[in-house]
């Protein structure tokens, strides 16, 4: 993951003009006005590139995978293979059979929980998640620590919206097998320290599983640098389709675990008697799969690494930069997180103003933030907060988009002066 310090980075090179020209929906009004998408935390617009392979793919290839000889099967199910090798690739894993494909990383977690986490965790085991967790990543292990009477904990957060490393590492006895962790918070934009934190979970015997919902959209993600144990996310945050997300695991791992859902695919054999099961990754894909989504999913992946990833974070952490300075001008704002590690993820509260209030007045204007409790409850608690309102900047966002939030917010304020 690139280091993205509220310092300036490394220049972008990206063509800013020409990247907004390869995503259609950019170029639509909303509202009469110029469409200014600003919440891509919440999902991605999709480049040409991923919608025009989808299209080929149900105009020239539909068929189903893994179960056809004839032509448009083998042709399907190459496309569908080719992009696990794709995702394989992106992520740096070590063989393509560490790469099961999900509904989304929601599912890539439940995924873990159920399967290894049912075999794994135990009364008066420990799992420990942070403060910051989306609900994806809280609930899951909620659920297997009630069902087996393990214990779940939780890593504090400071007022910036860091997590406390000392804290974490007091926490880390021999009852902790789980740390699941998110990469970057969706709510703060918290980058957090993953690979010392592995580190420090491998040293005290625990697997580590990373929510990478937010993590791949923004940065070179390596998983063999990491180390971490598993690590999931979903497409639609990474400009491909929706109903298609990747849960990364360990081959031996992945291998040593139960199969969580039954089906077609899954397995080699079947018999009243006795079934066998496939081997990885197929073993987890019971079921016909989102084929298009995976095949859009290899498509988006090939479009960020032609732009280069590293590059895209680059132009991001401008636009934080730019865009987090230019809201600390106005006047009663406050932004949440302020972490010294952050991407471009941006919330915010105005004195005097219901942050749903925020989101409907500046859609007028169209321009689209999120609003609410991000799908982290807890977090909100924990700043006091009922809902913010965030801006969340992706590859085709601009300076100009950031002075039209402003802009909107101080519209937002004169309506409530
Ligand atoms: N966050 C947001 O607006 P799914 O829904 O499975 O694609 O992703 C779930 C998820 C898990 N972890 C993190 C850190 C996330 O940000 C998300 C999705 C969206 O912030 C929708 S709530």
């Amino acid at each position: 993951m690139s280091v993205l310090t509220q310092t300036a980075g490394p220049a972008s090179t990206l063509d800013i003009e020409t990247v907004r020209r390869d995503f259609p929906i950019l170029r639509r009004e909303v509202r009469g006005k110029r469409l200014v998408y600003l919440d891509n935390a919440a999902t991605t617009q999709k480049p040409q590139a991923v919608i025009d392979r989808i299209v080929k793919y149900y105009a020239e290839e539909n068929s189903n995978v893994h179960r056809g000889v004839h032509y448009l099967s083998e042709v399907a199910t190459e496309a569908y293979e080719g992009a696990r090798k794709i995702v394989k690739d992106f992520l740096n894993a070590r063989d393509v059979k560490e790469i099961v494909f999900t509904r989304g990383t929601t599912e890539s977690i439940n995924l873990v929980a159920q399967s290894w986490g049912r075999r794994n965790i135990g009364a008066g085991d420990e799992v420990i998640i942070s403060a910051i967790e989306h609900h994806s990543n809280i609930v899951p292990w909620q659920m297997i620590c009630d069902e087996k009477g393990a214990r779940l904990r939780i890593i504090p957060v400071n007022d910036q919206g860091e997590l406390s490393l000392d804290e974490y590492e007091k926490m880390l006895g021999n009852r902790v097998k789980l740390v699941a962790i998110g990469h970057i918070s969706n709510a703060l934009g918290t980058v957090n320290p993953i690979r010392k934190m592995t580190e420090l979970a491998h040293a005290a015997g625990a697997v580590v599983l990373i929510d990478g919902a937010q993590g791949v959209p923004h940065g070179v993600v390596d998983v063999r640098d990491i180390d971490c144990d598993f690590y999931a996310f979903s497409g639609h945050k990474v400009y491909a389709p929706t109903g298609v997300g990747v849960l990364y695991g360990k081959q031996a791992l992945l291998q040593a675990m139960p199969p969580w859902q039954g089906g077609g695919d899954m397995i080699l054999s079947v018999s009243f008697e006795k079934t066998t099961y496939n081997s990885l990754p197929y073993k987890f894909e019971a079921g016909t799969p989102n084929i298009e989504g995976v095949i859009g999913l290899g498509e988006a992946l090939r479009y960020i690494s032609g732009l280069g990833v590293a590059n895209v974070a680059a132009w991001e952490h401008d636009l934080l930069l730019y865009a987090t300075a230019r809201l600390q001008e106005i006047e009663g704002l406050t932004i949440i997180g302020t972490a010294a590690d952050k991407a471009s993820v941006i919330s915010f509260v105005l004195e005097g103003v219901h942050p749903h209030d925020i989101g409907t007045i500046l859609d007028q204007e169209g321009i689209a933030v999120r609003t609410g409790h991000h799908c982290a409850q807890p977090l909100m608690m924990r700043f006091n907060v009922p809902a913010t309102g965030r801006a969340s900047f992706g590859l085709y966002n601009t300076r100009e988009e950031a002075d039209l939030l402003v802009e909107g917010l101080h519209k937002v304020i004169e309506v409530f002066r």
